[in-house]
């Protein structure tokens, strides 16, 4: 007998992983999911055609996020996993989007990677300068710190990406509430153009 095998070894333990992606669509099974849907009525403010927002069904769904957290929320060190999952569909002009953040840790960053559909990854910095990374299945995104970030759905199906950031990043969504973003996605003659916008404060 092989000497190495016939050694005493003390047998370690396994499990089956917490959480399981669906490789479809990416939407996360495990008890210990987190899910958030976020309707039509929750995006007050967050589109710049506020009378055709308010004129639609409210519990419309937009997007659902459904979200991994290993540690608890601020743990330096840790890592949150997410699954992002906006549906097709506009209000006004503007295609259904993500409410868009800068992380409360103002230099932690973020990766996105789309799984499903088409997308559009709006980026802007803290002088207000937007840039945009179109996004397809397999495109891999980075977002650096000090960087706000926004996806709209510019396809015809649900739009599905993952996301992965420091679980001490937080969410700053007040910077987004004050003055919005400085570029807008919408749908013109039938194509997807990247817009200047005027600061939507003033909208609310
Ligand atoms: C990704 C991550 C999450 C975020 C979600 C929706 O999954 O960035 O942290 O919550 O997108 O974006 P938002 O919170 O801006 O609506
Ligand atoms: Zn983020």
């Amino acid at each position: 007998m092989d000497s190495a095998l016939s050694q005493t070894r003390r047998e370690v333990p396994t499990s089956p992983s917490p959480i399981m992606i669906d490789s479809r669509d990416g939407s996360l099974l495990g008890e210990t999911v987190s899910r958030v849907v976020r309707t039509i009525g929750d995006l007050r403010g967050i589109f710049v055609d506020e009378a055709s927002r308010a004129a639609m069904p409210q519990d419309r769904v937009a997007y659902r996020v459904e979200c991994y957290f290993p540690v608890p929320e601020g743990t330096q060190g840790g890592l949150f996993f997410g699954t992002t999952l906006i549906e097709p569909g506009l209000v006004g002009a503007e295609f259904f989007m993500t409410k868009g953040h800068f992380h409360a840790r103002l230099d932690t960053a973020e990766y996105y990677w789309c799984i499903r559909g088409r997308g559009m990854l709006l980026l802007m910095d803290e002088a207000r300068r937007c840039r945009a990374e179109q996004m397809k299945p397999g495109s891999l995104h980075y977002i650096p710190g000090r960087t706000a970030h926004r996806v709209a759905n510019v396809g015809d199906e649900t739009l599905c990406f993952g996301a992965c950031w420091p679980a001490d990043a937080g969410h700053d969504y007040e910077s987004i509430a004050a003055r919005g973003f400085s570029a807008r996605v919408l749908r013109i003659d039938g194509a997807v153009k990247m817009v200047e916008a005027k600061d939507s404060g003033a909208l609310r």
